[in-house]
């Protein structure tokens, strides 16, 4: 009957050590790109402050809302063209505020079946490198003309509704992103 007495007291330790270490990791701003009704894909996009002095990584997130699968993307320039790039891990700088925006880093919500409308909430769970996890409703919400941000979806697939260019004429300042959103 050890066992049976001691198996809840380590996980108490697990989970204390988890939430000390996620008072590091602070997230605002959470918000999804409202999209229309057939969009094969929705950009979720936060600040994530890392009040630690280590470097620490996102490095998956879920949602409820029903999708084919979430990655994180990083949008940037490719034999000059801009693209989304699938990223194993999103860099949170010690003592920094990563801003998670359109035009760069981004959690990218794939095969949503339903597609939220504005004003709606989307329930996020964020994980990071220590296994701890956050939770954050994003608000569906229009985001700024972005034009190149989701025209190269890896490789395959689904057409989009996103415009095609080859230029990066329409990139944002990334300072505008968030703040006035
Ligand atoms: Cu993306």
């Amino acid at each position: 009957m050890k066992y049976f007495f001691s198996l809840p007291a380590v996980l108490a330790l697990f989970i204390t050590a988890f939430n000390v270490q996620a008072h590091d990791i602070r997230i605002r701003d959470a918000w999804v790109r409202a999209a229309p009704p057939n969009a094969p894909a929705l950009g979720a996009f936060m600040q994530i402050d890392n009040r630690s002095d280590a470097e620490r990584y996102l490095v998956s997130a879920r949602t409820s809302l029903e999708v084919e699968r979430v990655e994180l993307h990083r949008t940037m320039m490719h034999d000059g063209i801009m693209q989304m790039v699938p990223q194993a891990r999103i860099p949170l700088a010690p003592a920094g505020v990563t801003r998670l925006e359109p035009g760069s880093w981004h959690v990218m919500l794939i095969g949503p079946k339903k597609v939220p409308v504005e004003g709606e909430t989307v329930p996020l769970t964020l994980i990071f490198d220590d296994g701890s996890e956050r939770q954050v409703e994003a608000v569906v919400q229009k985001g700024k003309q972005m034009t190149h941000e989701h025209k190269q979806m890896q490789s395959q697939q689904k057409k989009h509704e996103h415009k095609q260019t080859h230029s990066h004429e329409h990139k944002q300042d990334p300072g505008q992103g968030m703040s006035s959103d």
